[in-house]
């Protein structure tokens, strides 16, 4: 997909942060700093920011009329383009701005919205992106049409803002029926996954969960120092030599304050964190706002009723962390038995990764002897398939195997009319 404004002219872009009551300017700062990070995502470049402290917005401008002044001045001076407002913007405020400085204001939902726009490959992403992009334009029909009032089609008796309102709402609807045939053709392919041990990376945007992903399996998948990459899940099975396949899958990162209307369209490919066996919770630990990134994942989990799945935290980019870092990174480690750091460039650190994934997997595994008929023709290869063999032998008509898998596996597969003798992981290994 391509931007979802016309981007041709627009190049050169100021920031605006303002800091209101119970900010603190350190953070409005970080937050601008993020900002940029997102605008030259978007193919802006950066010409210059500014931060105002406000107790509490304007309601007709969000800033101040000695800023807006401000504003005008350098927009004219050094030919800007577009000036980008770290804070959401109202669509009265977006259009008074624009008004009074003459020069495109975005705020930061739709420079998140034109990211996402920018980055959807598959058919899945560009109809969540128009989705949320419609819901969106929904409140703000009439400032992108100047002239709503004006009659529309002769007779219709109409006018702008409703015939485009109706033509989002038909819009939103036939969305919707696309998405939900590509969601059904997901769900049949997930379904195959039902006996794998299924891990899914997830975190904050730009944490390194892809570079993770491709170390893991050993495939190429996009990595990029961009915000949203990835907006579509990708699914690669990686080897541990465990008694269960693993399947890992790389989702859409997750950022401070994303737009609701992308967290409505994105819910469902963020449901993929629902099937998991095991989050990994991959963290950029050489960020300056690491802590305050790991809130923002974990209240996503919340809002995704998922905080209670078993999670691994993975500290990554420690080589780009520094020493003092590394010491605090080593401290939460040593107190987290479910903490690890590493760099996801380093392939020994990528094998404890895979070892701490074979402890979770082995935790609930159990070693059955099965004496099963030849004529189970289903349920043996079922069981070649997804549990490791240990011993097979055949007798008569009977093939009597020990095998490693996970019990609710076993449970599933209602292996106990089959058990010869049983015994728990702990037994085995006694
Ligand atoms: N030095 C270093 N760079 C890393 C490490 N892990 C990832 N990176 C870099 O960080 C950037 C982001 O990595 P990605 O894997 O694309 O991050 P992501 O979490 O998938 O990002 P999104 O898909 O945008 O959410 C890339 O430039 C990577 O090369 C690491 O351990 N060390
Ligand atoms: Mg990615």
């Amino acid at each position: 997909m391509d931007h979802i404004f016309d981007a041709q002219g627009i190049r050169c872009a100021i920031l605006v942060g303002v800091a209101q009551r119970g900010i603190s300017t350190r953070s409005a700062r970080e937050s601008l700093e993020e900002l940029a990070h997102l605008a030259s995502t978007a193919t802006f470049e950066v010409i210059d920011r500014t931060l105002q402290n406000r107790d509490k917005p304007d309601p007709a401008t969000y800033i101040g009329s000695g800023k807006i002044d401000e504003l005008r001045e350098m927009a004219k001076n050094r030919d800007i383009d577009a000036i980008i407002f770290d804070n959401d913007l109202s669509p009265s405020q977006m259009r008074n701005l624009e008004t009074d400085i003459g020069v495109r204001i975005l705020d930061r939902s739709l420079l998140i919205l034109d990211i996402f726009a920018l980055h959807a490959r598959t058919r899945t992403a560009q109809i969540q992106v128009q989705m949320a992009h419609l819901r969106y334009l929904r409140p703000r029909i009439r400032q992108f049409n100047p002239h709503a009032e004006r009659r529309a089609g002769l007779g219709s008796g109409e006018t702008h803002t409703e015939t485009t309102r109706r033509w989002i709402e038909q819009r939103g609807k036939s969305l919707y029926d696309s998405l939900k045939r590509v969601r059904r053709q997901m769900d049949t392919s997930r379904k195959g996954r039902n006996h794998s041990f299924n891990v899914v990376l997830v975190g904050y945007t730009n944490a390194g969960k892809s570079t993770l992903m491709r170390g893991l399996s050993g495939e190429n998948v996009l990595v990029e120092n961009q915000l949203f990459a990835t907006l579509t899940n990708t699914t690669r099975s990686v080897d541990v030599h465990s008694h269960r396949p693993i399947l890992l899958t790389d989702t859409v990162g997750f950022i401070n304050r994303l737009p609701h209307h992308l967290f409505a369209c994105f819910r469902a490919t963020l449901q993929e964190a629902v099937q998991a066996d095991l989050l990994l919770h991959v963290v950029d630990a050489s960020h300056s706002q690491y802590k305050m990134q790991m809130i923002t994942v974990n209240e996503v989990l919340t809002k995704l009723k998922i905080d209670d799945k078993p999670a691994l935290t993975v500290y990554n980019k420690m080589d780009l962390a520094d020493a003092e870092r590394q010491k605090e990174i080593a401290k939460h480690c040593a107190k987290d038995p479910n903490a690890l750091a590493i760099s996801a460039l380093d392939a020994a650190d990528l094998d404890a990764v895979k070892n701490r994934i074979c402890d979770f997997l082995s935790a609930d595994a159990v070693t059955l002897k099965l004496q099963v008929p030849q004529s189970e023709g289903k349920l043996l290869s079922l069981l070649y398939a997804h549990s490791e063999i240990l011993t097979r032998d055949y007798e008569g008509n009977d093939v009597h195997l020990r095998v490693r898998l996970n019990s609710n596996h076993a449970e599933r597969l209602q292996l106990d009319r089959f058990l010869s003798e049983s015994r728990t992981q702990a037994d085995a290994l006694a």
